[in-house]
């Protein structure tokens, strides 16, 4: 009897951490990478087949440890890059950014039009108000995250891109 009750409890336990606003890998919910706000802005903007948008969020580091997140993959798209936007010849624009975006111990980064934004190339359809998105975004220093996040329209943050040569 005794030992039915405690498997029943740590099912509990399970169920109370996946079910916390934190997407994490921590039973204590606390040493963990909390997402909140996330979203794809339509691709209005783009070519709609082939063409790219930005996924944002604000991402908490509540780790002992700095995570870097890297890069990622989604469904909708032929290839996910973490970016930054620069002022470039007196144009803000958008390029991939090296080494990915640090995410301090106990600091937060938030993901934003005109900011650092995952970007979601080569689109296989068009996405649209009210889409959701599937995507998965790869860390350094924490377990990949996949998400299903809203698509919005946003009218700023429309920069211009910059392969890397
Ligand atoms: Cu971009």
């Amino acid at each position: 009897m005794i030992k039915k009750a405690l498997v029943a409890l740590s099912a509990f336990t399970l169920i109370s951490t996946t079910l916390s606003g934190c997407a994490g890998g921590s039973v204590d919910g606390h040493d963990e990478l909390h997402f909140s706000d996330g979203w794809v802005r339509v691709s209005e903007f783009s070519d709609h087949v082939d063409g790219m948008t930005g996924a944002f969020a604000t991402i908490e580091n509540h780790t002992d440890h700095d995570v870097t997140l890297v890069g990622g993959s989604a469904e909708i798209a032929k290839m996910v890059e973490v970016h930054e936007v620069v002022m470039m010849d007196g144009e803000m624009k958008m390029q991939a950014k090296d080494g990915g975006i640090l995410i301090k111990a106990g600091e937060s980064v938030t993901l934003e039009p005109g900011g650092l934004h995952v970007m979601l190339m080569g689109l296989k359809e068009a996405i649209l108000e009210g889409d959701e998105v599937t995507l998965t975004l790869d860390f350094d220093g924490y377990d990949d995250q996949t998400f299903t996040w809203p698509a919005k329209a946003s009218l700023s943050g429309d920069e211009k891109y910059e392969p890397k040569k």
